[in-house]
């Protein structure tokens, strides 16, 4: 396996924009050499500075020389293996923002030896020197694209160990397990019990347990990091675009009288109490000869499918009978548990009561009516009312499906070494199952790995991290 690169690698790690400074950070064997070829201290080139030299965590003021002419005035931050982010010789250029120096700069050292970053390349390095382990590195991905505080309380509590320390401790309680089993095969002669058969049981289901409920902590776990899919589905002008309007308090999307304004759908973020809601509007629910219409309704249905959560809306203005179609179409086909029924324009002429409204369980809703608008807002929270920042402390949250593909198959492996001990097979075959489950956890923090898995995580990252 050719998993260490040893190449001096650099890259732009702030964004390309006009900004007040950038950030190039450098990191390899050759990056203090590389960098001593076009820094000085001051304005004359003989001002030489020796990188090597330097404290480890000191940070220079000087100029970057192409040739001998100044390229711009930077600070220089030296880190030296193995106390660096990457755990190698590293050195962070604070240059002047903006997109042509910086870029002129990074071109600069590219000349002189180093070689462009692949995307996570610094992180990954971090992690081939032990720096963290796999599930940290994937969680400094995660903390640079979250979106909400809970997303981000999610991946930083990751990042600090927390989802490592478990796997750890749950890797290290089955590694005992197996070594008693071993120790009783080696002494298989003298048929000593070291672990009776009932204890062994016990203490794999104790395990189970504890990977079953992370594992049940998955769907939350993928709401904190991606957000919630809202779909907002009704017939065509039950007042779909207007309230995906009015949620967003924008005008995203075109609002007509005319029925099947909304071909496509859309889609939008909005955080309300720290939850992301990814906000989708479709076209509307019904048949129609118009095929670019009857594609939108298609796309509607996907998706209506993929949702976490639909606003059903139907138009209070009905005559009571279509009310009454749309009210069982709408028990049919959805379940209360991810659905929130909305009678709408009620500031309008309504042909149904409040009354009629509440023992249907749904809500009245107007555009112009803020504080039905903010209760459908109260109403959208309580129904993932677990997902609530105060309940969400430390406790531990699954967020990334390669962990939880990872731990299926640590409890299939249990399964399969319980099913060994009920049918009354020796231990070697207890043990083989275990070691299993043992070795799948370890693919969790990167214990057991290769080129291939790194090559997945990491080319997720961005370039410069
Ligand atoms: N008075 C009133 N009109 C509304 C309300 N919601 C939507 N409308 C009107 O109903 C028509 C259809 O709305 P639209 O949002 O395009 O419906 P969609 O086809 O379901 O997306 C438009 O003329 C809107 O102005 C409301 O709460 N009150
Ligand atoms: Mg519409």
């Amino acid at each position: 396996m050719t998993l260490y690169n040893p190449d001096t690698i650099v890259a732009i790690s702030t964004a390309l924009s006009e900004s007040a400074i950038s950030i190039l950070r450098i990191s390899g064997e050759k990056s203090f050499e590389i960098i001593q070829k076009i820094f000085r201290k001051g304005k004359k080139l003989e001002d030489y500075f020796d990188i090597s030299k330097q404290k480890s965590h000191t940070i220079h003021f000087g100029y970057i020389y192409d040739g001998d002419q100044v390229v711009d005035e930077v600070l220089l931050f030296i880190y030296k293996k193995p106390n660096s982010y990457t755990g190698e010789d590293l050195i962070e250029i604070s240059c002047h923002g903006g997109v042509f120096v910086t870029r002129k700069i990074l071109l600069l050292i590219l000349e002189n030896g180093a070689r462009l970053a692949e995307p996570g390349e610094f992180t990954k390095r971090a992690f081939l020197n032990g720096k963290m382990d796999l599930a940290q590195a994937e969680a400094v991905a995660d903390l640079i694209k979250s979106k909400t505080d809970l997303a981000y309380k999610a991946s930083l509590n990751q990042l600090e160990g927390s989802l490592s320390n478990f796997i750890r401790c749950a890797r290290e309680e089955l590694i005992k397990i197996i070594s008693l089993i071993e120790l009783e095969l080696d002494f298989s002669e003298e048929d000593l019990e070291f672990i009776k058969k009932k204890d062994l049981k016990e203490k794999i289901l104790e395990l189970k347990k504890q990977f079953n409920k992370l594992l049940n902590s998955f769907i939350e776990g993928k709401i904190i990091r991606d957000g919630l899919n809202l779909v907002i589905a009704g017939k065509p002008n039950s007042g779909k675009s207007s309230l995906f309007n009015v949620l967003l308090s924008s005008d995203r999307a075109i609002v007509s009288d005319l029925p099947g304004t909304t071909r496509d759908y859309l889609q939008e973020n909005l955080i309300i109490n720290g939850i992301l809601f990814n906000l989708i509007d479709t076209a509307g629910l019904r048949f129609t000869k118009d095929e670019i219409e009857s594609e939108g309704v298609r796309r509607s249905y996907e998706k209506i499918k993929e949702a976490d959560l639909i606003l059903f809306l139907i138009d209070s203005t009905e005559s009571i009978s279509d009310i009454e179609e749309n009210y069982n179409y709408f028990t049919e086909n959805f379940k209360v548990e991810n659905s929130i029924l909305c009678f709408t324009k009620t500031d309008l002429k309504m042909q149904i009561s409040f009354e009629e409204i509440s023992a249907k369980k749904g809500i009245p809703v107007s555009i112009y009516n803020l504080d039905l608008v903010d209760n459908l807002k109260r109403i959208m929270v309580e129904k993932f009312s677990y997902l609530q920042i105060s309940q969400y402390k430390s406790e531990l949250v699954l967020t990334n499906i390669r962990h939880k593909k990872c731990l299926e198959k640590v409890v299939d492996s249990l399964d399969k070494a319980i099913d060994s001990i009920d049918s009354g097979m020796t231990g070697e075959f207890i043990s083989v199952d275990l070691r299993n489950a043992a070795n799948h956890l370890g693919e969790i923090t990167g214990e057991f790995t290769n080129d291939e898995i790194l090559n997945y995580i990491f080319s997720k990252f961005c370039i410069g991290k």
